[in-house]
Parts: structure tokens; sequence; C-alpha cells
């Protein structure tokens, strides 16, 4: 065998070796990749979700843009169903709030007449039982949220803004409560 010929094959050698080195480093660093993979994706299945419990009735409702009315003029829960309502006052300048009362538009009437002996002080609030759930006054652009129980007994009971002549205007709606 000649120099030369001895020389490539050597080389020969020499580069098959290395070659066969790096497709072992290859399908290592393969193997570990997809390993991880699965095991991520294992990770994701396993997590629950948890569903939203149906128990809480969420209103919400605004106001006729700039007249003195409530977008929405009736709503429908179970008795003693909790209720979470959002009130968000649209107008631009007028004060409005949501006052759910005990009864019909007679109880809403009495409220509404101590709502003006009550003062803009208390946001037109008057301290009585005839009561069942408010929001404070908002401003315009204004918006709250509150939460409270529907009334145990079925029925039809009104909803208002005090704020004075609101009522008179028809600033009013219906909640129905169902047995
Ligand atoms: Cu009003």
């Amino acid at each position: 065998m000649s120099t030369w010929i001895r020389q490539t094959v050597q080389q020969t050698v020499s580069l098959g070796k290395g070659a066969f080195v790096l497709l072992l480093v290859a399908a290592v660093l393969a193997g570990c990749g997809g390993s991880r993979s699965r095991a991520s994706a294992g990770e994701g299945r396993s997590a629950a979700t948890p569903t939203a419990s149906p128990a809480v009735a969420e209103l919400s409702l605004g106001t006729d843009g700039e007249n003195m009315k409530f977008d929405k003029t009736e709503f429908t829960v179970r008795a003693g169903q909790e209720v979470q309502l959002t009130f968000h006052n649209s107008a631009t300048t007028l004060q409005h709030n949501w006052v759910l009362v005990n009864g019909g538009d007679d109880v809403a009437e009495q409220v509404d007449q101590a709502a003006v002996a009550a003062g803009f002080d208390k946001g037109f609030i008057p301290d009585s039982d005839l009561i069942l759930a408010h929001t404070r006054l908002l401003n315009g652009g204004e918006e709250e949220t509150i939460t409270f129980t529907a009334p145990s007994q079925p029925g039809d009971y009104t909803f208002l803004c005090t704020f004075p002549g609101h009522f008179q205007a028809g600033m009013k709606g219906v909640l129905h409560v169902q047995g």
C-alpha cells in the first residue's frame, strides 16, 4: 500500500467515526425533546375546569340614554335566589338610582314620596322597610353592582329610580319572582 492510499483510508475512517458520534448525539437530543413534549401535553389534559354556579342570577341594566327610563323594565328570578345586579347610569349628567320595593306600583309610590323627604344627602334612599335592595345615587357614567336575596314570596315587585320626578316620568320596571 502506498503512503497516499494509507492516508486516504485513515481520513475516511476518522470522518466515519465523527459522523457516527454526531448522529448518536442528535438521536439522544431528539429523544429527550420528544419525551419532554409528551409529558407537558399530559399535564395540560389533567387540568380540570370548574363550572360556574348557576345559583346566582346575574342581572344588568342601564338607563335609556338621557331619558328618565331604564333600558330594561322586566327581569325574572326564582324565589329566594341570590341576585347580582349591575346598574350603569348611561346618562351624561342626570343622577339615578335603582330601588327594589316590597310590592307593586302603590308601594313604589309611597317609597318615592318618602325619598323626597329623605333628600339629596341620603341619595333619595329613605330609611324604610319597604325597600328590599338599592344602589346608591349614581352620577352620569357611574356603575354599581349590588347583591341581594330575591323575595321568598313569588310575585311581581316594582323597581324604580327615586330621584324626584323620575318615577312619575316612568323610570320603573318589574322584577318577576317565580316560585
Ligand atoms: Cu332617575
